[in-house]
C-alpha cells in the first residue's frame, strides 16, 4: 500500500477532480483543507471518493469547545471523510468529542518556522494527549526529521505519524520515513507541478525504493 497522501489545496472542483484521478494510483489517500471546501463546497469529499476510491482526510485543524468540535465533526463525517484533523492544545474533552463521532488524527508539531513558538514547547504534554486518548495518527514535520525522530520514541507504536512539509517546504520524504514516520503529504509539489501523475509517481518511488 502506498505511502503518499495528496494535499489537494486547489480551489476548484474541476481540477481537484483532475488531479485526483491523474495520481490516485500512486496515493493512500487525499487530504482536503478549507482552500478545497471554500472553493467546491463540503461535497468535494464525497466526489473525490467516488471518483478514486481512497480515504479522505479532512484537514481542519479542529480547535474548539466539545459541543462545537462535536457540531463541525458530525458534519465532516456525515459529508464522507474518514478522518478528522483536530488541534490538541485545546485539550482532552475537545478531542474526545470529535473521536465520539469519528476517526480523529491530532497536530502534534507544525511544519512551518512559526510552529518553534508556540506548539514546540507543548509537543511532549501533546504526545501524551496522544498516547492516553489514542488518536489514529498525528501530524509531525518533515521539516524537522529530528523532531518526527523524537516523536517517534515517544508516541506509542501503534499511532501513525503523518508528515507535511515534503516538497515546496523543503523536507525529504527518504529523510522523513528514516525518521520514523508513516506517511508523507505532499501538495504543492504534486498539484502544481506540470505533470502531477509523473511528479506523483517520482515521489512514491522515492518512498519505494528509499524506504
Ligand atoms: N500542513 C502543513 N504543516 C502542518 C500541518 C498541515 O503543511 O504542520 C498542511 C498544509 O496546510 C497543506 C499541506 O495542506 O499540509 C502541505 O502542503 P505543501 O506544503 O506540500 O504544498
Amino acid at each position: 500500500m502506498s505511502r503518499l497522501i495528496l494535499a489537494l489545496d486547489v480551489y476548484e472542483r474541476e481540477d481537484a477532480l483532475r488531479i485526483a484521478e491523474e495520481v490516485r494510483d500512486y496515493l493512500w489517500a487525499i487530504k482536503v483543507n478549507w482552500p478545497l471546501i471554500l472553493g467546491s463546497g463540503i461535497s468535494i469529499i464525497s466526489e473525490l471518493k467516488e471518483r478514486t476510491g481512497l480515504p479522505i482526510i479532512a484537514d481542519f485543524k479542529v480547535a474548539d469547545i466539545p459541543n462545537t468540535n462535536r457540531l463541525i465533526a458530525k458534519k465532516t463525517f456525515e459529508a464522507g471523510a474518514d478522518y478528522l484533523i483536530a488541534h490538541g492544545f485545546v485539550g482532552r474533552d475537545s478531542i474526545k468529542a470529535i473521536q465520539e463521532e469519528g476517526e480523529v488524527i491530532i497536530v502534534v508539531e507544525m511544519s512551518h518556522p512559526g510552529a518553534k513558538e508556540f506548539i514546540q514547547p507543548t509537543v511532549d504534554k501533546l504526545i501524551e494527549l496522544a498516547n492516553e486518548i489514542k488518536p489514529f495518527g498525528i501530524i509531525a514535520p518533515a521539516t524537522r526529521p529530528e523532531r518526527v525522530r523524537y516523536i517517534r520514541e515517544k508516541v506509542d507504536k501503534d499511532i501513525k505519524i503523518l508528515t507535511p512539509g515534503v516538497g515546496a517546504q523543503g523536507g525529504s520524504a527518504v529523510e522523513t520515513l528514516k525518521a520514523g514516520a508513516d506517511y508523507i503529504i505532499v501538495g504543492r509539489a504534486i498539484y502544481k507541478s506540470k505533470n502531477p501523475r509523473e511528479s506523483a509517481k517520482k515521489i512514491w518511488e522515492e518512498i519505494e525504493n528509499g524506504a
